[in-house]
């Protein structure tokens, strides 16, 4: 048969969206949840690009009862003309061409956010079914697709009004691709995203619609402010040493005159302890920071110390404040968007073109210090906190050298009421933190004593939000956890140094163990950070009831899996039912076989997913007001994600 239509670039389409169906996890990380909410953001990003570029102010998701997804916006539409060297519309080649997305035809198109900036070819492949659908001058285009391959011309299905023009875009992402256990989206996640990328792009309106069956819910974001708005909401629970946020922004411009990238800084002081910084680089997080980070605190701690010698707040003999000291109490963010942003590190979340340093440390220098020069109360409120920071500091050391001679940071003195394991290679063993005295009983005499170490907790756990580091000393409780770890704590935190690399948080699944977790959780997050990104944090899953029946026994982890047990075993005639409220109500060979039994146990790991997301999280738990902290109990908490079981 003659190929009269044989095309290299149609081989080459098939080629590159065969290769991502073949190696999905190169393309967007992963095919477990995460994945599948990448395919999201990677849809989102483009119509962010088009609000970028000014033209789209309005930008829909919605999770449909079949799983599958839309993404609509109100930009100018992709365009659906013919391209002349691909041999095929515009909006095909965006369609199944890798890299093509939003690179091709347009103005304005310099700045692209989007993780891997794959773009919308990788959904297309990735989806059984891909509908776009296209509104420009007057007319609604449309063309399908199966697993990145057309299944129909572009066909005009419609009129619409002339000025009405947008990009919308439903798909089912292919069960072939992703992982059957994790394929589920979850609204949460996605909202924290959403919320996250409408401050980093102030004015565009984006609305979350949650379809599925009793599950329907829907949120829209939209912050005229943009970042000043996000640094409210990390303050949002805190005492203030301003009202107002401080703004500056500055753009950088090519020699002929293009825009090479843009940055934007907002900060405020709180009068709390904690530093809560975050950079991104277009529109994603960098959280391994960068040079947009560094040319921000080289600059913060320049301008403080130059005030402060000016204004007499520092001696001729006193030392300067360091970067630590004006960072206390300081929520900030810092959006950089630039062309060909470099990302580098471990996890391609440092940003590293080096011109960005100078222009955030200059737009920095002569924003800050003339807002100081204007604000002398505020000027002075913030140095009077830089300085009493430096103060505490200064005690702190003294504290800490203070704990290290009596030796409770060194692991040879075990703290008193863990009860250790035999086996001595870190990587093997598992410390389980058990809440109160009788669960820690029944742990100490189910586990396996080999490998699984048993701490338990008595009194209060600090609430180290709201303690500067010194008074986290003298916690019992804490100072417990970090001599059986091990590895140190804030700057000298080592995991090498770890003696278990299973640390499983196991406390009852009621209100207190909730808060007990969290109190946990805040405590690694804060001062044992690695502790959490490198994946050494765990949550014990005890059941939630128990079934019997004669002689029939079995365990149920949530309220579905009850419901499959009673539809299996039959509710005639009536099986006896057992929730449990607490561990304690098991004895130790229960706790074993449902909760510490590596063979049959469920975990989820901790993640820091996102760890801005967290970041307010805790701060609404932990912060100064309290309202939000019962709401957030009682919603549960969300920060375990990944099953391990
Ligand atoms: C290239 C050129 C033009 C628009 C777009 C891409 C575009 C892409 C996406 C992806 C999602 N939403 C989008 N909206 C727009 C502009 C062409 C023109 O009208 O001049």
């Amino acid at each position: 048969m003659e190929h009269e239509t044989y095309d290299a670039s149609q081989i080459q389409v098939l080629e590159g969206l065969e290769a991502v169906r073949r190696r999905p996890g190169m393309y967007i990380g992963s095919t477990d949840q995460r994945g599948l909410h990448h395919l999201i953001t990677e849809l989102v990003d483009n119509s962010i690009d088009e609000a970028m570029a000014g033209f789209c102010k309005n930008i829909w998701i919605t999770i449909h009862r079949d799983m599958s997804i839309t993404v609509e916006d109100d930009g100018r539409g992709i365009p659906v003309d013919y391209h002349e060297k691909m041999g095929k519309s515009a909006l095909e080649v965006a369609l199944t061409v890798l890299h093509a997305g939003g690179k091709f035809g347009g103005s304005g198109y310099k700045v692209s956010g989007g993780l891997h900036g794959v773009g919308v070819s990788v959904v297309n492949a990735l989806s059984e079914w891909f509908i776009a659908e296209i509104r420009r001058d007057g007319k609604v285009y449309r063309q399908t697709y199966c697993r990145g391959n057309p299944t129909s011309e572009v066909t005009i299905i419609g009129a619409c009004d002339a000025g009405v023009s947008g990009t919308k875009e439903t798909y089912l992402a292919d069960p072939l691709v992703f992982d059957a256990e994790t394929y589920d989206y979850s609204f949460d996640t996605i909202a924290a995203r959403m919320r996250v990328l409408s401050y980093l792009n102030r004015g565009v309106s984006i609305t979350i619609t949650d379809e599925r069956e009793g599950m329907e819910k829907s949120d829209t974001f939209c912050y005229e402010g943009g970042i000043v708005e996000y640094v409210r909401y990390l303050n949002k629970n805190k005492t203030l040493l301003h009202e107002k946020p401080i703004y500056f922004s500055a753009v950088r411009d090519d020699d002929e005159g293009m825009r090479m990238a843009s940055v934007e800084v907002a900060l405020q002081y709180n009068d709390g302890y904690n530093e809560n910084v975050f950079t991104f680089a277009n529109n994603i997080a960098t959280t391994e920071g960068g040079t947009h980070l560094v040319g921000f605190r080289s600059a913060l701690t320049r301008v403080i110390n130059d005030y402060a010698r000016k204004f007499n707040f520092l001696k001729t003999n006193d030392a300067n404040l360091s970067g630590e000291d004006v960072r206390e109490g300081l929520a900030a963010i810092i959006s950089v968007k630039l062309v060909e942003p470099q990302f580098e590190g471990q996890t391609k979340t440092k940003l590293g073109n080096a011109y960005i340093r100078n222009l955030v440390e200059s737009a920095v220098n002569s924003g800050l210090s003339a807002f100081m020069e204007e604000n002398p109360n505020i000027s002075r409120a913030i140095i009077d906190k830089c300085l009493s920071a430096s103060r505490a500091r200064e005690a702190a050391r003294k504290a800490r050298e203070l704990t290290r001679r009596k030796s409770a940071l060194d692991s040879t003195s075990l703290p008193g009421k863990l009860a250790d394991c035999q086996e001595k290679d870190p990587t093997l063993c598992e410390l389980f933190i058990v809440e109160g005295d009788s669960a820690g009983g029944s742990a100490k005499m189910g586990r396996d004593r080999r490998h699984q170490a048993i701490l338990p907790l008595r009194g209060k756990i600090l609430n180290v939000e709201k303690a500067r580091i010194d008074k986290i000393f003298k916690n019992n409780e804490i100072m417990a956890m970090i001599t059986a770890f091990g590895a140190g704590i804030d700057e000298s935190f080592d995991p090498l140094k770890l003696r278990y690399h299973k640390i499983i948080c196991m406390t009852d699944a009621d209100v207190d163990g909730s808060h007990i977790r969290t109190l946990l959780l805040t405590f690694f997050y804060r001062h044992m950070r690695k502790l959490i990104e490198e994946g050494y944090v765990y949550i014990a899953q005890p059941p939630l009831y128990k079934i019997s029946r004669g002689k029939f026994e079995r365990y149920a982890y949530t309220d579905e899996e009850l419901d499959a047990v009673l539809d299996e075993i039959g509710r005639e005639p009536k099986p006896t039912i057992q929730r449990y409220k607490g561990l304690g109500e098991m004895n130790a060979e229960q706790l074993w076989e449902t909760t510490m039994d590596p063979e049959s146990r469920i975990m989820l790991k901790v993640t820091m997913e996102d760890a801005i997301e967290a970041d307010a999280v805790f701060s609404d738990l932990m912060g100064d007001n309290v309202e939000p902290r019962r709401e957030f109990i009682y919603e549960n908490a969300k920060f375990a994600s990944n099953l391990d079981v």
